[in-house]
C-alpha cells in the first residue's frame, strides 16, 4: 500500500479524521496537501477528543511522521498554538515536517477574507474567515509569501512590500480599513522563523524517497470533492484542489504512485457555508439529523446544513477522484428512523437527470428524486462485523453501494476510534 489518498466525497465533515486515524497504525507518513486551518477534524481516542485544524490527524498516531506539504496554506501562529495544545496533552509532535514551498497566511489575508465576505452581502460564500482564499489568490497571482522566505529578511521584505502594494489600496480606498505596514508583517513573520527552522524540509523529496524505500504514505484531504475549486459547486467552494489530484500537485508525489483512493461519505449529507445542496432539509428531519449527528462546525461552531444521502454526488466523487473504496460514516445516526429516503437522480425542469449537472444553474434548482428504504430501530454502535448490523441497515448500505460507484469497505457506527465495521 505505498501511497493512499483519503478525500471527502461530499461537502466535508464526513469523518476523514477518524478514517485517517483508523489506517494510522499501518502508515509511515500522513500528509496534508491542501487547505489550511479552515479544516476541522475531530478524532475521539478513548475518552479524549481532539480537534485538529492545520495539523494532519496522523499526528495523533505514535510512530507516524506528519507532513504539511507544499499545497497547504499555513497560518504560523495557529500552527504553533495547535502544536502547543497537543504538547500540553502529552502528544509527541517532534516529527512534524513542513514544506519550504508552502505559502503563509498573514494578517492581511485574514482581514481580506472577512471584509470581502461582508462586501459580498447576500452573495457571500460563508467562508471560515481564516484567510484561505486570499492566501491562495496571492499564490496564483505570484505575490505569495512562502515558508522559505522567512529565512531571508531582505527577500521577505521585498515580497511583503509587493504583496501589500495593491492590498493597502484596496483596504483603504474600497473597504475603508486602515493600511497594514510592511514592518508589522515582516516582524510578525520573522518572530516565528527560529522555531520553524528545524521543521522545514524539502518534503516532496523526502516523500518520494520514503516511497522508494517501501514506506506507506497517506494523503489526508482537507474539505471535500464538492468544495474543490475546479470540481465543486463554484463559486461556493474552498480555494484549493481537495480532490485526489490535489494530493499529487500539493505534495510533489506523482499520480502514478497513488494506489488507493478512499472516499469518505456520510450515510446522509451535510454542508456548511452557502451554495446549492439539493437534498437539504429545512424541516424537522433536518433538525433531527443535526441534533442526532452533532452537526456543528469543528472550526467555527456553525450549525451544518443537513439532508439525505445523494447518490449522484457519490458517483460524481467516485469518478472525479478515482475512488477505489468508500468508507461510510455515521450510519448509527440514522438508527430509529422508520423510512430513509435516498436521492437517486434529480428532476431538472421536468427532466430526469442521473448525474450531477455541469450547469450550476441547473444544480441550484435540481429537485431530488427519492427512493425510500425501510429503517431499523436497533442501536448499532456495538456492531463490529457486517453481519452484526440489522438486516435493513445492511440493505441500506448495499443499496447505496450499488448506486455510488465503488465498494463500501468500512462503515462507521459511532465516533470512537474502534466504532467501525470493516467489511472483508
Ligand atoms: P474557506 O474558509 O475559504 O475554505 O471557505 C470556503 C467554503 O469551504 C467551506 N469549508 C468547509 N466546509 C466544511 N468543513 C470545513 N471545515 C470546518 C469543519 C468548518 C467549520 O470541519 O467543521 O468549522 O465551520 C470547511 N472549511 C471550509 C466553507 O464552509 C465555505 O463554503
Ligand atoms: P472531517 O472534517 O471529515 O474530519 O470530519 P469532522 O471531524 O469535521 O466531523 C465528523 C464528526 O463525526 C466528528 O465529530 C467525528 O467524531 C464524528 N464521527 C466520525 N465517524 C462517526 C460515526 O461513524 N458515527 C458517529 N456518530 N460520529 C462519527
Ligand atoms: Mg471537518
Amino acid at each position: 500500500m505505498p501511497a493512499v489518498v483519503i478525500i471527502g466525497a461530499q461537502w466535508g465533515d464526513e469523518g476523514k479524521g477518524k478514517a485517517t486515524d483508523l489506517l494510522g497504525s499501518r502508515i509511515d507518513y500522513v500528509v496534508k496537501f491542501n487547505g489550511g486551518n479552515n479544516a476541522g477534524h475531530t478524532v475521539v481516542i478513548g475518552n479524549e477528543k481532539y480537534a485538529l485544524h492545520l495539523l494532519p490527524s496522523g499526528i495523533l498516531t505514535d510512530g507516524v511522521i506528519p507532513v504539511i506539504a507544499n499545497g497547504v496554506v499555513i497560518d504560523i501562529q495557529v500552527l504553533f498554538e495547535e502544536l502547543d495544545a497537543l504538547i500540553a496533552r502529552g502528544v509527541d509532535v517532534s516529527k512534524l515536517l513542513v514544506s519550504a514551498n508552502a505559502h503563509v497566511i498573514t494578517q492581511y489575508h485574514r482581514t481580506l477574507d472577512k471584509v470581502t465576505e461582508r462586501f459580498l452581502g447576500k452573495r457571500q460564500i460563508g467562508t471560515t474567515g481564516r484567510g484561505i482564499g486570499p492566501s491562495y489568490a496571492d499564490k496564483i497571482n505570484r505575490v505569495g509569501i512562502r515558508i522559505q522566505d522567512l529565512f531571508d529578511e531582505n527577500i521577505l521584505r521585498q515580497k511583503v512590500e509587493g504583496a501589500l502594494h495593491q492590498k493597502n489600496h484596496l483596504l483603504v480606498k474600497i473597504y475603508n480599513r486602515r493600511a497594514i505596514s510592511v514592518d508589522e508583517i515582516v516582524e510578525d513573520l520573522l518572530s516565528y522563523a527560529e522555531r520553524l527552522r528545524p521543521l522545514v524540509a524539502d518534503t516532496g523529496l523526502l516523500l518520494n524517497q520514503a516511497l522508494d524505500a517501501g514506506k506507506t504514505v497517506l494523503f489526508e484531504g482537507g474539505q471535500a470533492t464538492m468544495l474543490d475549486v475546479d470540481h465543486g459547486t463554484y463559486p461556493f467552494v474552498t480555494s484549493s484542489n481537495s480532490t485526489s489530484g490535489g494530493a499529487a500537485t500539493g505534495s510533489g508525489v506523482a499520480p502514478n504512485r497513488i494506489e488507493r483512493v478512499i472516499g469518505i461519505v456520510k450515510a446522509y449529507t451535510t454542508r456548511v457555508g452557502a451554495g446549492p445542496f439539493p437534498t437539504e432539509l429545512d424541516d424537522e428531519w433536518g433538525e433531527y439529523l443535526r441534533s442526532q449527528g452533532h452537526e456543528y462546525g469543528t472550526t467555527t461552531g456553525r450549525p451544518r446544513r443537513t439532508g439525505w444521502y445523494d447518490a449522484p454526488i457519490a458517483r460524481y466523487s467516485a469518478r472525479v477522484n478515482g475512488v477505489t473504496d468508500f468508507v461510510m460514516t455515521k450510519l448509527d445516526v440514522l438508527s430509529g428512523l422508520e423510512k430513509i429516503p435516498v436521492c437517486v437522480a434529480y428532476d431538472v425542469d421536468g427532466v430526469r437527470v442521473e448525474e450531477v449537472p455541469v450547469s450550476q444553474s441547473d444544480f441550484h434548482h435540481a429537485v431530488p428524486i427519492y427512493e425510500e428504504f425501510p429503517g431499523w430501530s436497533e442501536d448499532i454502535t456495538g456492531a463490529r462485523s457486517f453481519e452484526d448490523l440489522p438486516k435493513n441497515a445492511q440493505d441500506y448500505v448495499l443499496a447505496i453501494e450499488a448506486m455510488s460507484g465503488a465498494r463500501i469497505s468500512a462503515i462507521g457506527v459511532g465516533p470512537g476510534r474502534d466504532e467501525i465495521v470493516v467489511r472483508h
